[in-house]
């Protein structure tokens, strides 16, 4: 509370007390509370970074209690003081002409108008209200994020399930974790990623699977490259990418041949005696049944599948199980992004399991998150795990919350959402006719969008909340509520290693835009329930709800005092229980062999590799892959487009990248327009041969928002995460 700026501290409580729209209108309101209220002037802040989940943390350095510029923080334990350029950029993407700065409210002749806030969250109650009356609770959505702070999420989750008695709500983690998140339920227990990223400096082989560290965890990559082991480092990818150039060994997989190459691998290990035998009978069972089954998968009997002649696997296999070597698995979006990305990920936690690479220094089977609080949405986001990774199913974690959250049992559903691609069918088939998106961009972002776009006009009634009034969603919504960027707010985030950071407010937010907290504050009030949300007046006193919850969960954080604490201790990783032993810097889990099955051990989980949703044909002769293109660019590039240093470090045109070979039969020839189509939609890029690609494999950045008019909308069966990295197109030389 440091600098109020001449404001009343009698209306300083009343703006930390329930938000309501009369407030809202009284005169100073938006100027009390977009001010900085807690940054000294002429001194300096920090932020966990608002980009990717790696979570470097920014010093912010003020003038008159606004960031005036900053730095990367030197002794902060993740990023060390270092940053990629979007960290750098963070600042330069927050004023930008396009900023939603009011409310808008689309009339009947669908022109957006501007609104007040009183406008907008009483149409919000209303038209949201009308048509769960007439259609019951299944018939409103939400979409949250993992791109908000974490007490934010489980605010919109709790006002949205608790409060408006929704049933459904997913997330964009589905587009991206959905994966890790199941396979590590199903083979530890609960969703734990177990590393450290000082892992990264302990190992003496580093595998990285489907995971190009250099442009989407760039300051990871500096971790590797301060490790002083001299480590081999194998990178598992179709495409020849930064990471691997840099690796010491490409391991070039055919795309979706991992399940076929890691089951060879787990062959190879069992046939050769190179296991971990007594971890395996302390820690794990079904591990017989799982050597049984890959004795079917010979390296000569998977050369098809994998693409990789037998003697490669074979080596791959040596240099994976060396004795009294630290092993770590890391893998992304390549493995989770697939049909059956699930079991492909369990294939990673099998071998580091069949070789006791797990809870020791530079070991682990680590799926790596993808935005900066993934894993804050994993946790807390009310979606498909109740507050706290509780199960929604389970009796007794419901009125374990219930009481902790002082609500009506009752008012907690019983059952999960529907996941993402459940809710779009939803609308598609006229169940779902409202709908509430947050700080996501489904209209770009979604798998087979041209059918989204399409879908999104059905909805009787979108709310699209954002920090951008121009985003490809927002351009369809009906009610566009203006939000408080990074940077503007504060909160917490948790990064890929589990640890807890705090974001602070360093700049204003611009016209009326409000963070993400008041707004759902201020519908909570409209909506007449803010009775269940009295003690939730703060970010922070919304944390500390959050810590009760965590109580006696592995993720318990009861033992944080507080967010002067999280910044002393330079963040703080989970599990950090009251009572429990010392803080420590860099902590990872399982050092003691125990998992959190009820019999204290890890599970095997296999099946046998299925084929792929639309394999290529003569009409579609090539498998499209998509990624990220380049460290600048930031998914559907409504931020990191803002940035005039950002824009020059990519190209400007979209690129497909393909084999020369390929290119040489087509005609095809650098920088020549290509059409690529597939059975959804077309496209034109610019053609890029090289030799990075694998012949018959194309690539295209997901930065544009045409490359999903390709995708086929397909979902892994267990974790219902698309299936991005393939589908089957055709390419056309095309005249300029
Ligand atoms: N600059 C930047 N950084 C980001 C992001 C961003 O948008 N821009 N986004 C963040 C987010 S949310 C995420 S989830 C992460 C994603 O981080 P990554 O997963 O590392 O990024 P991608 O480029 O999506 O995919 C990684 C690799 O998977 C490969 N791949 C495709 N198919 C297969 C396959 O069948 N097998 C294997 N083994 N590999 C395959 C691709 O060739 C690609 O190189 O990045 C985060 N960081
Ligand atoms: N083809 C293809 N498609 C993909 C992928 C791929 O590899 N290939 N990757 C998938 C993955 S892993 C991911 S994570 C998704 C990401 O997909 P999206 O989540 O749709 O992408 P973003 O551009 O990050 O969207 C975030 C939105 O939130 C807004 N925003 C930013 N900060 C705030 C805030 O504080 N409050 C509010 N209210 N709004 C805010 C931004 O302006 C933006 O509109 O894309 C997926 N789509
Ligand atoms: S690596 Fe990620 S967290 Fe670090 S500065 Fe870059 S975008 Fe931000
Ligand atoms: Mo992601």
């Amino acid at each position: 509370m440091a600098t109020l700026h001449g404001k009343t501290p009698d209306l300083l409580r009343r703006w930390n007390g329930p938000l309501t729209a009369e407030l809202l209108q009284s005169p100073g309101a938006f100027g009390l509370g977009n001010l900085p209220v807690n940054a000294q002037p002429d001194a300096t802040s920090t932020s966990i970074c608002g980009f990717c989940s790696t979570g470097c943390q920014l010093s912010l350095h003020l003038s008159k209690g606004e960031a005036a510029g900053l730095t990367p923080t030197p002794d902060y334990p993740v990023n060390l003081g270092m940053a990629c350029p979007k960290g750098w950029e963070a600042l330069a993407v927050l004023d930008d002409p396009s900023r939603a700065t009011h409310p808008l409210l689309r009339d009947d002749k669908g022109r957006a108008r501007r609104a007040d806030w009183h406008r907008a969250a009483t149409t919000f109650r209303d038209r949201f209200r009308n048509i769960l009356q007439k259609h019951g609770r299944e018939s409103v959505a939400f979409l949250s994020t993992g791109q908000i702070a974490t007490e934010e999420m489980a605010f919109l989750g709790a006002f949205a399930k608790f409060g408006m008695g929704l049933l459904h709500g997913d997330g964009n983690t589905r587009q991206c974790m959905a994966t890790s998140v199941v396979s590590y339920k199903e083979s530890f227990g609960f969703d734990a990623p177990p590393y450290t990223y000082a892992d990264f400096e302990e190992s003496d082989v580093i595998v990285l699977v489907g995971s190009n560290l250099c442009i989407a965890h760039p300051i990871l990559w500096q971790r590797v490259m301060r490790n002083k082991r001299s480590p081999e480092i194998i990178v598992i990818d179709p495409r020849r990418t930064e990471t691997a150039q840099a690796a010491t060994w490409h391991v070039p997989v055919r795309s979706k041949g991992d399940l076929s190459l890691l089951l060879s691998l787990a062959h190879c290990l069992v046939r050769d005696g190179s296991l971990d035998r007594r971890f395996l009978s302390e820690h794990t069972t079904g591990f017989e049944e799982f050597a049984d089954f890959v004795s079917d998968y010979a390296p000569a009997s998977c050369e098809e599948a994998t693409g990789l002649r037998a003697h490669e696997i074979e080596s791959l296999a040596r240099r994976i199980s060396k004795p009294g070597k630290r092993v770590s698995w890391w893998w992304t979006m390549g493995v989770n992004q697939s049909h059956e990305g699930v079991r492909t990920a369990q294939a990673i936690i099998n071998l580091a399991l069949m070789t006791g690479n797990i809870g020791k220094p530079g070991t682990g089977a680590n799926s790596i998150t993808g935005q900066c609080n993934a894993m804050g949405s994993r946790l807390f986001s009310n979606t498909t795990s109740l507050l706290g990774g509780h199960d929604f199913a389970n009796a007794d974690h419901r009125r374990k919350v219930a009481n902790l959250l002082e609500i009506p049992e009752e008012r907690i559903p019983d059952r999960p959402s529907l996941a993402y691609d459940q809710i779009v069918d939803g609308i598609e088939q006229g169940r779902i006719r409202g709908l509430w998106v947050i700080a996501t961009n489904p209209a770009h972002s979604w798998i087979h969008q041209g059918r989204l776009r399409n879908i999104l006009d059905k909805l009787e009634f979108l709310v699209v909340q954002d920090m951008y009034m121009d985003t490809e969603t927002a351009r369809h919504a009906d009610l566009l509520l203006p939000a408080a960027a990074w940077g503007e707010k504060a909160g917490t985030f948790i990064n890929s290693e589990r640890r807890i950071g705090t974001i602070k407010q360093v700049h204003r937010a611009p016209g009326q835009a409000l963070s993400d907290f008041r707004i759902i504050q201020l519908l909570a009030t409209t909506w007449g329930c803010d009775d269940l949300f009295r003690k939730w007046t703060t970010p922070e006193a919304v944390f500390h709800i959050l810590q009760r919850c965590s109580a006696g969960q592995p993720c318990d954080i009861t033992g944080i005092a507080g967010y002067e604490d999280l910044d002393r201790a330079g963040g703080i990783q989970w599990p950090f229980p009251a009572g429990g032993p010392p803080l420590q810097r860099e902590r990872r889990l399982f050092e003691d062999g125990q998992f959190y099955h009820p019999d204290g051990r890890a599970r095997f989980r296999f099946d046998p590799p299925g084929s792929v949703p639309e394999p290529v044909c003569e009409e579609f002769p090539f498998t499209l892959l998509t990624g990220r293109g380049s460290s600048a660019q930031w998914h559907t590039e409504t931020r990191t487009s803002k940035s005039a240093v950002l824009r020059k470090l990519h190209p400007d045109a979209l690129i497909l990248e393909l084999h020369p070979a390929d290119a040489r039969l087509l005609g095809i020839h650098t920088n020549d327009r290509v059409t690529v189509r597939s059975r959804r939609g077309e496209l034109t890029a610019t053609a890029f041969p090289t030799p990075t690609m694998r012949r018959g494999e194309v690539f295209l950045p997901m930065h544009d928002s045409s490359t999903n008019r390709l995708t086929l909308q397909s979902v892994d069966p267990f974790s219902r995460q698309p299936a991005y990295k393939a589908c089957a197109v055709a390419l056309k030389w095309t005249p300029s």
